[in-house]
């Protein structure tokens, strides 16, 4: 259903790690990974390069969520070109899950075994009244602890709309394929669009530093990540 080739074109039937350096194998840069997936519902690509420049290309058939997943790419520096179609006649709710999928196995995928990596991150990200706070850890282990909420009532985003409940089932599917644990909260905040947005940023930023490499090995006890 899905496909993935990392850096190095290897694949995981080939030995070490998805797509990347095994470990204690020093990762050849620019870190990077592309991904397809393919069903009923949706078809999905997407091309990350972790070591970028911020270079993004967005095409959801979701103008809001374009807006979003491009601010995840251009602040976490990323380049990042993600191209889906959905079944957005039924609703949004596809298309959002499918690419939050395919774009964290990416980023599992250009991680390979995490060599050097800074690993934590986490930031108080404003957005003019809007404050979200984020803490990722590339921990290996998806979790997600989703503190934003919306009213049900709340009016969706765009044309055509993007529920700003759909945010969280993309930070899930975010976090499962891409095996990270995200802390995500709303401090303060009124206006729907700037906590999205705020939201996005903030994991983008956090992001940027925890994929850093700034040692050797792998930072885990357990040698693995
Ligand atoms: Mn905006």
């Amino acid at each position: 259903m899905s496909r993935i080739a990392g850096s190095t074109g290897r694949r995981d039937d080939e030995g070490g790690s998805p797509g990347g350096a095994s470990v204690g194998e020093v990762p050849s840069l620019p870190r990077r990974a592309a991904a397809s997936r393919s069903t009923k519902e949706t078809a999905v690509d997407v091309e990350l390069v972790l070591d970028g420049g911020g270079n993004v290309e967005v095409a959801t058939g979701l103008p809001f969520f374009d807006h979003m997943v491009s601010q995840l790419g251009r602040h976490a520096g990323f380049d990042l070109r993600v191209a889906a179609r959905g079944d957005l006649e039924v609703d949004a709710h596809h298309t959002v899950e499918d690419v939050g999928l395919v774009l964290g196995e990416c980023l599992s995928g250009a991680l390979g075994a995490k060599t050097g990596v800074r690993r934590f991150a986490s930031i108080d990200l404003p957005l003019d009244e809007a404050l979200v706070s984020v803490a990722l850890d590339l921990s290996g282990r998806p979790y997600l602890a989703y503190g934003v909420d919306f009213a049900p009532d709340t009016p969706g985003l765009g044309s055509p709309a993007f529920d700003p409940q759909l945010a969280e089932e993309f930070w899930r599917a975010f976090t499962t394929t891409g095996a990270l644990t995200l802390h995500l909260r709303c401090i303060s905040g009124k206006n729907t669009h700037h906590v999205l947005e705020a939201s996005f940023k903030a994991v983008a930023r956090a992001l940027h530093e925890a994929v850093r490499i700034e040692g050797a090995g792998v930072p885990s006890t357990k040698g693995v990540l």
